[in-house]
């Protein structure tokens, strides 16, 4: 595997120094400055790749952008309207100014409306740090009581309708506030930054989508740009939903790994992939990892690894935490070993991309963490401690004289 690292450009607190001092392989990182549905400039793009090529005292870092993640599609794609044209031949453009610096791997979402969602982002732990946590009574408090979605009292278990109005009358209006902002204003790496307003806006906009609609405006969106990508050598690498389950009544279509195979099959190219997000896809019990890897393995062009711990594991759309990376539901040694056997099988094959990128992905807030204020789920420190500790895994996987199990 090879050891990346997210890095959000200048206006990171985890400088470049930092991540060579990590021991970064490799870099991910995207212009979140451009707006959406525009094209990423090679100007753009080249200025990127020095900050990353350069350290403290204009030393080099000997770092080098290699994943995007991610090159967003815009809700106009996904829901084919607007100026839907001019956002597909803008991401193709944007494709071949990446090919043509040598950005091999882009990762993208088809989630609607909101990127990755949490309700909590400083969840005290037992060893006094902090993680992020997806509640899905406080998820419910905000569709019924703060976003006031038509319908969705109807949607939510009768339980869960009513924990969420106790909890709702025990409210102030600063818990109000920071539960609507941590789920519309954006996580890192969000599309955009909404207010309430404009994500009722964004939300009705779906009308009645189903699932089955949302799924081929995926497919239709991949038929336009995976011959570009496979022409220019890019391997586009699908995120999955996070969390795995449909949210504010809108459909999610890469939650469960029949998804993905479907979509992988529906435009059947290697230039079509999957980012495999143990974190995202962990959150659901149902969900067999190492077996998605072993079944799917020979599509996956980047890796998340991260670990959930999940309240009720019976429960599907129930309430998570971000556990240690080695700890929680996920068996991340079992996932580890599968990887590393894809690894093998493509290096047998002769194929170039045998060494798939991965980055640990979030982390807790620990030790000095707790003053920095990161991006919430990039903490340095917590970040560092999951690559180390995956990286011990995949340094006696891949040590002659340990290997790998059975
Ligand atoms: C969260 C991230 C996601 C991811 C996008 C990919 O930490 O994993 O925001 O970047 O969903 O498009």
């Amino acid at each position: 595997m090879r050891q990346t690292w997210r890095w959000f450009g200048p206006v990171d607190i985890t400088s470049v120094d930092d991540m060579m001092q990590c021991g970064v392989e490799g870099v991910v990182s995207a212009l979140h400055h451009v707006p959406v549905g525009e094209v990423w400039t090679p100007d753009e793009i080249a200025k990127r790749q020095s900050e990353i090529a350069t350290a403290s005292g204009d030393r080099e870092s000997g770092l080098k952008w290699e994943v995007v993640e991610s090159l967003v599609v815009t809700e106009d794609v996904k829901q084919q309207n607007g100026a839907v044209r001019e956002h597909l031949a803008n991401y193709r453009t944007s494709l071949e100014n990446l090919a043509r610096a040598g950005i091999e791997v882009v990762c993208y979402n088809f989630m609607p409306v909101i990127d990755w969602t949490r309700t909590d982002l400083a969840y005290r732990l037992g060893h006094g740090g902090t993680c992020m946590r997806y509640d899905h009574i406080d998820f419910a408090v905000f569709d019924i009581h703060l976003l006031e979605r038509p319908g969705a009292r109807g949607e939510h278990a009768h339980a869960t309708v009513e924990a969420a109005a106790e909890r709702f009358a025990g409210m102030s209006d600063d818990d109000k506030t920071a539960l609507t902002r941590n789920i519309v204003a954006g996580l890192p790496g969000a599309n955009e930054h909404l207010t309430l307003d404009e994500a009722r806006e964004r939300v009705a906009a779906y009308g009645d989508m189903t699932h089955e609609t949302l799924r081929q405006h995926l497919v239709d969106f991949l038929a336009e740009v995976v011959p570009t990508a496979e022409r220019l050598g890019i391997r586009l690498c699908c995120h999955p939903d996070d969390p795995p389950f449909p949210l504010m009544g809108l459909p999610r279509v890469m939650s469960t790994e029949a998804d993905y195979a479907a979509v992988m099959k529906a435009v059947d190219s290697p230039a079509n992939g999957i980012t495999l997000c143990s974190g995202s896809l962990g959150a659901r019990a149902d969900n067999d990892l190492p077996g998605m890897i072993r079944r799917l393995g020979r599509r996956i062009h980047f890796l998340h690894l991260r670990n959930v711990a999940l309240d009720d594991p019976s429960l599907p759309g129930g309430s998570f935490h971000e556990s240690e990376h080695l700890g929680g539901h996920v068996d991340m040694v079992a996932v580890v070993a599968e990887i590393v056997r894809e690894e093998q099988r493509r290096k047998a094959e002769g194929r170039s991309d045998h060494q798939i990128p991965m980055r640990p992905d979030h982390g807790q807030d620990i030790l000095d963490d707790l003053n920095r204020r990161a991006q919430p789920g990039y903490p340095t420190i917590g970040r560092m401690r999951g690559l180390a500790e995956l990286r011990g895994i995949m340094s006696a996987f891949e040590h002659e004289g340990v290997g790998l199990p059975g």
